[in-house]
């Protein structure tokens, strides 16, 4: 899997050695140790390898590198650091965008800033990188572009139905990049593939005329923040151990620099009273959880909304939180 990839992605990303790569992102995840620092080994490109992301180090380095890989909270950093002028990327032939949702919105101002379309992909950790936007041809903002060479893509409906183009559906792939299944969790390994082979992203999406792939949701009920995957699951068990807890819920809203936030939404026994700590409850989350994954808000409720079902209507309250951030 990683090395049909890696040769795919080196390949279609023009790597050589005399690219040098700027490198930040961490290395306990595959956009740092595989994306990155595979297409840099296979063509002997030089590489400066920083331990951490930080706006002004990066800016420091650019002048001296070819190529950028990033979530999109770099790039929104990048775009409001007064450092990030012309001088600084005057040398760059790409910058790749991924992990995340790329803002059409930050990619067209970037593009106007720079005269460089930020290359976006697509990818997950099952399957490595599974679409890409052409190196050289339309760069689409708000696309993941085109399925690499020898992967398959499709989008099918709720009942296995392959669908059409513009038709709007769950993504599924298969390919030499796809891997053989979860460390010893057959059921869940099962669960995720189709007999036929191909493996459910949990994302939805459509391609459209031109075959070019966009992301629209997930059916997974996932958080991605910062390029950071959250598992609502985790942290609402979590909060529930706290004191006094009747239920919670947790979701990702909008964000300005990480993209979603994470949010929990918290009933207590007596919330008609307002009684939740919130402080208390983040230090005591902060013990418990990376931070990452600790809410950034904490709102308390009386009751949360439920459907016929007695399910907890996240999207009710996605909407209800839209703009918790902005403020
Ligand atoms: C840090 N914080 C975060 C995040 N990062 N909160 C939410 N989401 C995050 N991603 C917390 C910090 O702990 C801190 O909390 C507060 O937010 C402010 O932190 P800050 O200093 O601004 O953060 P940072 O250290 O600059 O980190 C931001 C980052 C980092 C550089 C964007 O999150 C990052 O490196 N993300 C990349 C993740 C990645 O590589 N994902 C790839 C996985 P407090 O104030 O309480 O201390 S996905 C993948 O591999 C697939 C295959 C793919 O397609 O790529």
């Amino acid at each position: 899997n990683l090395s049909s990839n890696a040769t795919t992605l080196q390949q279609a990303w023009g790597f050589s050695k005399d690219d040098i790569l700027l490198h930040a992102l961490p290395l306990f995840h595959v956009h740092g140790l595989f994306v990155a620092l595979h297409c840099v080994l296979l063509s002997g490109t030089s590489m400066i390898f920083l331990s951490k992301f930080d706006v002004d180090e990066i800016i420091k380095n650019l002048p001296k590198v070819t190529v950028l890989m990033g979530v999109p909270t770099y790039y929104t950093r990048l775009l409001s650091h007064p450092g990030f002028t012309e001088a600084a990327y005057k040398n760059m032939r790409l910058f790749v965008s991924g992990s995340a949702p790329l803002l059409k919105e930050v990619s067209d101002t970037f593009y106007d800033k720079t005269g460089h379309r930020v290359l976006e992909r697509y990818g997950m950790t099952e399957t490595i990188m599974i679409t890409s936007n052409p190196l050289n041809g339309e760069r689409i903002s708000g696309s993941v572009g085109l399925p690499l060479p020898d992967i398959n893509v499709r989008i099918t409906d709720d009942n296995g139905a392959v669908l059409g183009q513009n038709e709007t559906g769950n993504i599924q792939v298969s390919g030499p990049n796809v891997f053989n299944g979860y460390w010893r969790k057959p059921d869940k390994t099962k669960e995720e593939f189709i007999e036929d082979g191909y493996f459910k992203t949990g994302d939805v999406g459509f391609f459209d005329d031109k075959n070019y792939l966009s992301i629209i949701g997930r059916s997974k009920d996932l958080i991605i923040s910062g390029g950071y995957n959250v598992y609502p699951k985790e942290i609402e068990t979590a909060i529930n151990e706290f004191e006094n807890i009747k239920e919670s819920a947790v979701i990702g809203t909008p964000h300005p620099d990480f993209g979603e936030g994470v949010v929990a939404v918290v009933v207590t026994n007596n919330s008609e009273n307002n009684s939740l700590d919130t402080a208390k409850l983040t230090s005591f989350l902060k013990q418990q959880l990376a931070n990452y994954k600790v809410p950034k808000l904490i709102f308390e409720l009386d009751k949360l909304p439920v459907n016929v079902m007695g399910k907890v209507q996240k999207n009710v309250l996605r909407e209800q939180y839209q703009d918790a951030f902005k403020n």
